[in-house]
């Protein structure tokens, strides 16, 4: 059996404060997730990852290094992890979702900056996430403003390696991504010392593809009315799976889709038939951020889809596996990982058609804007969005918040009137 505060303590961390922020955790776990009524029973694997987020994974990372191989932690679902995966790495999501890490950040950057952001640099520096220890390279991305220049600040502290992500998508904004795919391919390769050919990076692009698309059976079944999975753990299940190990999340995912789908047919769910349905728009959730779920879905609505990163732009289209050479499967990867409608993208009309086809496909009665504090770019596309929506009829309110509590309160008055005018 691993000795974890050992593993903890050989990767540097601060084992005070990291018992804190682990002493924190299954109180809000419980009144967040456990305590919900007629949970599907496949969930109970996604409750034992996030029982053991900071040991068992973890431990498994450890071995993988043991024996030589280079973990990889991203930020941003542009990044490729079929490359990094068939170069022999291992990646990991390190998004920080959590207010603990919020005052280190804030040691260093602006306050008035997006919890994601401080959050993100504030688990490096604290030296209390694990996942971020046991990083060799951070792969950063030029996407937001604010994330584009906290790498500077990381690489103070960890390798950052940084992907040139086009701001357009133009055939020339394509093209150049394609390059910008190649040279993360040799970066992996040149991390890993493993060549990466067409055969493995086939391989892993098959995985992924299958890892989407059980998300994507997950995501169909909650089409049902009543629906047959929580809005709250469907997104556990997605932030799940930025970091567990893939083929175990496909098969405990599939799992899940299965038992959803034989609820649908038993007419069982977790809400009652009828119960206001909630599309939610905009801003990733980091793990653990459920707040805006939890106070929806205390109210009496489900969550039925997420057109956020840590929802449909994170699973929607697959890569072609039709390519033989690493050159098409490279110009594969970059066509796919393009058509993510990212608001950093100007003009960004892809979003607005996804959102009024989710609307459509998950029959929501409502939409709700989720914008993380100083996130200009979806701040400024709510324009857009609002608009479009309301020229439909489709009801829709803005939730600007960060990561704390202190306007739990408040928002959840607001989000109780906005779901009793549905
Ligand atoms: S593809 S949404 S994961 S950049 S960090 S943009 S919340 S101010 S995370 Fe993102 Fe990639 Fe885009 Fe998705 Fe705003 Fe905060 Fe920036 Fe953020």
């Amino acid at each position: 059996m691993t000795d974890y505060r050992r593993m903890w303590s050989d990767l540097n961390m601060d084992l005070e404060k990291h018992d804190q922020l682990m002493n924190a955790l299954p109180l809000v776990y419980e009144d967040v997730f456990l305590r919900q009524a007629g949970r599907p029973r496949a969930m109970d694997y996604f409750d034992s990852v996030v029982a053991e987020i900071h040991s068992e994974r973890i431990a498994e990372l450890q071995a993988h290094k043991n024996q030589g191989g280079k973990i990889c932690g991203a930020f941003c679902v542009f990044v490729p992890v079929e490359i990094a995966r068939a170069a022999g790495a291992i990646a990991v999501g390190l998004c920080g979702g959590s207010q603990f890490w919020v005052p280190d950040g804030e040691k260093v950057l602006p306050r008035n900056l997006c919890p994601l952001i401080k959050a993100s640099v504030g688990a490096r520096l604290s030296g209390t996430c694990p996942y971020f220890q046991s990083c060799d390279l951070l792969i950063g991305e030029t996407t937001c403003d604010g994330k584009k220049k906290a790498w500077e600040v990381l690489n103070e502290y960890a390798p950052v390696y940084v992907m040139d992500l086009p701001q357009m998508k133009r055939p020339r904004d394509l093209a150049a991504w394609r390059e910008e795919t190649g040279l993360f391919l040799d970066k992996m390769e040149e991390l890993t010392g493993q060549r990466v050919t067409a055969e493995k990076l086939a391989v892993e692009i098959r995985r992924q593809n299958r890892l989407r698309r059980a998300l994507e059976r997950l995501y169909r079944a909650r089409q049902a009315d009543p629906v047959p999975v929580s809005g709250k753990d469907a997104l556990l299940v997605t932030q799940v799976g930025f970091y567990d190990d893939p083929d175990r999340f496909i098969e405990r995912t599939e799992a899940l889709a299965a038992e959803a789908e034989e609820r649908i047919a038993a007419g069982e769910g977790v809400f009652g038939a009828g119960a206001p349905r909630i599309l939610v728009t905009g801003t990733p959730m980091a793990i653990p951020n459920w707040k805006l779920h939890h106070i929806i879905e205390s109210a009496g609505a489900a969550v039925v889809g997420e057109e956020t990163c840590t929802g449909t732009r994170f699973f929607a289209h697959q890569v072609d596996e039709g390519g033989v050479t690493l050159e098409e499967q490279l110009q594969a990867l970059a066509e796919r990982y393009l058509k993510i409608n990212c608001s950093c993208f100007t003009p960004n009309p892809g979003r607005i058609e996804d959102i009024l086809r989710l609307v459509g496909e998950t029959r929501a009665d409502g939409v709700v804007y989720y914008n993380l504090q100083f996130c200009h770019g979806y701040a400024v596309e709510y324009h857009a969005v609002e608009k479009a929506l309301k020229e439909r009829g489709i009801p829709v309110m803005k939730v600007e918040t960060d990561y704390g509590e202190e306007d739990t309160g408040q928002l959840s008055t607001r989000v109780e009137a906005f779901i009793e005018m549905l």
